[in-house]
């Protein structure tokens, strides 16, 4: 294997071979690819903020907002810009770097909500911290409405393979995620963009995944990798845990096919140990959601603490990250 050449055309059968080497092999090399091209003592670390909460039209099967499933999750209103604002100096005053506001829609619409979301994104951004949505489906046209007011990343994730994806969701295509992240692409709006593990899929659909996401040129510069949370109410509240191997085979081989990008360990990471998430560390991954209202996007899902993560961090002999310089995506060809 040719560890650390960022390639576009990685094959199935290449990337089940790395997924399947033996754990510590897989690791070792992992670890190795991230230390090419990142500083291994700093994570990310990064503050959801859910201006719109619940009610959602679409059906995604693992989702406490869509509005299909009866969750503990109650619709509210876009938030207002200050309060927004105020939960994003917070996070600035406890060392977050990046902060991601995320809506419960099925697309951005041209109306007057997202005109209160184009401010907040510019008020954000005057800040200094890096801001990246997830909105739901965008245009070109609003993607660089996104770009003119300051937006540092769009944030819209494959979730699953191609195969599996009408499996858990019905209400829009594989096609249509991909044609989203694409009109980001023609932007300078970096581009966000994952899955969930314990959805039921197979080892398989995570390398399809991996596949699809890795042949994106170029790469997207965030993978976020989320461990399902079973939302009581939702298909899949049933789903068995994900065996913490699992987690770091999948953040091992992505970090390994997109050696730049920063791989993010999201939703999930509360019911994993301090060891747990060292050894994710040491995988590749680079960035956590961290929280001080105890969740990620909604009450469904926990997350840790800034002070619990900065005392983790320490202990690690980490640091957080400060925000990026604007990057400007470079295309390259193999
Ligand atoms: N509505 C927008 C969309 O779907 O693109 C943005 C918000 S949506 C909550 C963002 C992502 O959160 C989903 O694509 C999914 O990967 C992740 N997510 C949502 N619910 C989850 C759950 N119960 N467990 C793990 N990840 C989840
Ligand atoms: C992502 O991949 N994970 C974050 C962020 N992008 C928006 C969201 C996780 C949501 C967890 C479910 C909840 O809080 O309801
Ligand atoms: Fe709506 Fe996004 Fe939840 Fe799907 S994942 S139901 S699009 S909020």
């Amino acid at each position: 294997m040719s560890a650390g050449r960022i390639r576009y055309n990685w094959q199935p059968a290449e990337i089940r071979a790395i997924y399947d080497m033996p754990l510590l092999e897989l690791i070792y090399q992992a670890a190795s690819t991230h230390r090419q091209y990142h500083d291994p003592k700093q994570i990310q670390v990064c503050k959801l903020i859910s201006i719109k909460t619940g009610g959602c039209p679409e059906d995604c099967s693992y989702c406490a907002q869509s509005s299909r499933y009866q969750t503990e999750v109650k619709p509210q209103a876009l938030l207002d810009k200050q309060t927004v604002v105020d939960i994003a100096q917070t996070a600035k005053q406890k060392g977050i770097s990046r902060v991601c506001m995320g809506a419960a829609w099925r697309e951005v619409k041209d109306n007057s909500q997202f005109d209160k979301v184009l401010e907040m994104v510019k008020d954000v951004t005057d800040m200094g911290l890096e801001v990246c949505c997830t909105l739901g489906m965008v245009t070109t046209d609003q993607a660089k409405r996104l770009e003119a007011a300051g937006l540092y990343a769009y944030n819209h994730n494959l979730d699953t393979s191609s195969d599996y994806y009408s499996t858990i969701i019905t209400t829009r295509t594989y096609g249509d995620r991909l044609n989203t992240i694409d009109n980001v692409r023609q932007t300078n709006v970096t581009v966000c963009s994952g899955g969930i593990l314990g959805l039921g899929e197979t080892v398989d659909d995570r390398v399809s995944m991996l596949q699809t996401l890795s042949s994106l040129n170029p790469h997207p510069e965030s993978v976020p990798i989320n461990i399902l949370s079973q939302v009581p109410g939702t298909p899949l509240e049933n789903q068995p845990e994900v065996p913490i191997w699992e987690v770091v085979r999948m953040i091992a081989t992505a970090r390994i096919l997109m050696p730049t990008s920063d791989v993010r360990l999201s939703a999930g990471r509360a019911r994993l140990s301090q060891v747990e998430q060292a050894l994710c560390f040491m995988a590749g991954a680079n960035s956590i959601f961290s929280s001080d209202d105890n969740k990620m996007l909604t009450v469904t899902t926990p997350c840790p603490d800034y002070d619990a993560d900065r005392d983790m961090l320490n202990l690690l002999g980490l640091e957080m990250r400060p925000p990026a310089q604007r990057p400007t995506p470079v295309a390259v060809h193999n």
